[in-house]
């Protein structure tokens, strides 16, 4: 059932709940070979309030918290929520002047760093992640967590979106609960005996809700970890935590299929359900996740102006290929260019309005009236609304290219040759030639090593398959994709061949 009382602050909430239902020597995240419990993790948030506060940190203030995955993100965040202060989460893999710039647009009191970021947010008050730690050892409790109500804001994330300066997204005291309540529990139907690993980081709102909120909210747990979400850690960490649940992205589990070399399909005996999502996941690629996990695949779409997901499939009613149903309490409608709602069938831009919605990007007034038009976000993502009111994702909005003045849509042309077994990912854009002609090209990551011929196979594939318009002109094999925490390709760097 869910919390009869009303959220308030989220520290005390969650250290309240804990309490109440019995779970402080339940663990809450494993790191390592150490597992933590709810209880101990609130008891280090309160102790790390008192550290912040010492180092002046006050309600309202900013804090930014750049470390990787880990109980001392976890107690810190808790502890600045304690406070009344909003954490500014940042990827803590940034350079220094994409940092300066969070720390600078969020004028924050404190940045929380991990290792190796000693020479960065130069301008600003500075806490080692291993002074806080150390620091927390011998403090007292703040026993007291200051009053906020569920509109008070909580923590601001950074989307970098596919395009453009990044955008602080505020959200606000009463939206975890919110997340846990639509989707970790009516959706997911997380129970405390479940063990969860995110792919997407702490940093990120899919990993946020998948490996913080929800654990915390459900009483289950969650891996932390600063290791690469590769296949093999992924099957190690799976095996040696019994993960119930698998949060990823199609490009990630396209590696986890792929990588199949160490014959550990049974490292996924415990996983009751994968869940999907950052971009469209091809079906075939579901087929296989499906297979080696022998569960079901759930996907699903949000972004980080709605916190969490806004449309998703559950377990009764799971349709492949789509990302689902509106999650209940969310607004979908589809809209052309010009804001006007299109047909039932046809293509359509995603506005979504909803209980966790952003009330907006952080000092960038512009920017918020342009995408929240009368409580109503946009999110620039294409999809059509299949008959029984699943919605099927197309891609961004931003993602067409236009060739010999035609517009094409290369996620069609990037699925078909994703197929291929030598493909193990891949980005179709158009690059203007010599002669300054758009053609397309498709840049390919093979599985290794490269077949010969293989450039002249995926250009007859596209050529047996396809419209002449649609078929690549080259195809040029990269090491790697410029993708977001999500795995959103950027094609913006694609075309510019930067990244
Ligand atoms: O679809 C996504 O990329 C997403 C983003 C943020 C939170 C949740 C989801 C599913």
């Amino acid at each position: 059932t869910a919390e009869a009382t009303a959220p308030g602050n989220l520290a005390a909430h969650l250290a309240a709940l804990a309490e109440r239902r019995g779970w402080n020597d339940r663990p809450a995240f494993h790191q390592g070979h150490r597992a933590y419990s709810h209880g101990e993790v609130h008891d280090l948030a309160a102790r790390a309030a008192t550290v912040l506060a010492d180092h002046g940190v006050r309600p309202g203030d900013r804090v930014v918290l750049a470390l990787p995955d880990s109980v001392t993100w976890a107690a810190a965040f808790l502890a600045i929520a304690r406070l009344g202060a909003v954490a500014v989460l940042v990827n803590p893999e940034l350079t220094p002047p994409e940092h300066q710039f969070m720390a600078e647009d969020t004028d924050a009191t404190l940045c929380v760093t991990g290792p190796g970021l000693d020479d960065h947010f130069a301008r600003r008050t500075r806490l080692g992640a291993d002074q806080l730690v150390a620091l927390t050892r011998t403090a007292a409790p703040t026993t007291d967590a200051h009053p906020v109500d569920a509109h008070t804001p909580l923590y601001i994330q950074y989307t970098s979106g596919t395009t453009g300066r990044p955008k602080g997204v505020v959200h606000v005291h009463g939206d975890p609960k919110t997340y846990h309540d639509l989707i970790g529990r009516r959706l997911l139907r997380i129970t405390p005996d479940d063990v969860t690993f995110s792919v997407s980081r702490l940093y990120f709102a899919y990993g946020f809700g998948n490996a913080f909120v929800f654990p915390l909210f459900s009483g289950s747990s969650a891996v932390l970890t600063d290791r690469r979400p590769t296949p093999a850690a992924v099957d190690e960490l799976v095996a040696r935590h019994r993960v119930t649940l698998l949060y990823s992205v199609p490009s990630a589990y396209a590696a986890l299929v792929a990588d199949r070399s160490g014959g550990h399909e049974h490292c996924f005996a415990s996983v009751r359900a994968a869940v999907s999502a950052g971009e469209g996941m091809p079906g075939v690629l579901g087929k296989q996740v499906t297979e080696l996990l022998n569960a079901p695949v759930l996907e699903q779409i949000g972004s980080t102006e709605a916190g969490h997901a806004f449309c998703a499939n559950g377990f009764d009613h799971n349709h492949p290929g789509t990302v689902g149903r509106p999650v209940p309490g969310f607004e979908v409608e589809l809209r052309d260019r010009a804001g006007t709602p299109v047909e039932d069938g046809e293509e359509g831009e995603l506005w979504v309005r909803g209980p966790t919605v952003t009330p907006g990007y952080l000092n960038r007034p512009e920017e918020t009236e342009h995408a929240l038009v009368g409580g109503w976000l946009a999110t620039r993502d294409r999809a059509r609304r299949e008959p029984d009111g699943t919605f099927r994702h197309l891609g961004r909005a931003d993602d067409m290219e236009m060739v010999g003045g035609i517009t094409v849509s290369p996620l069609e042309v990037e699925a078909l040759l994703r197929g291929h077994p030598s493909v193990r990912d891949v980005a179709v854009v158009a690059v203007t030639d010599e002669r300054g002609a758009n053609k397309l090209r498709a840049f390919v990551i093979p599985v290794p090593p490269i077949a010969v011929g293989l450039e002249a196979e995926l250009i007859c594939l596209a050529r047996e398959n396809l419209a002449a318009f649609k078929v690549p002109r080259s195809v040029s094999f990269v090491p790697s994709l410029p993708r977001t925490a999500t795995g959103k390709l950027r094609r913006h760097l694609v075309r510019k061949g930067a990244w």
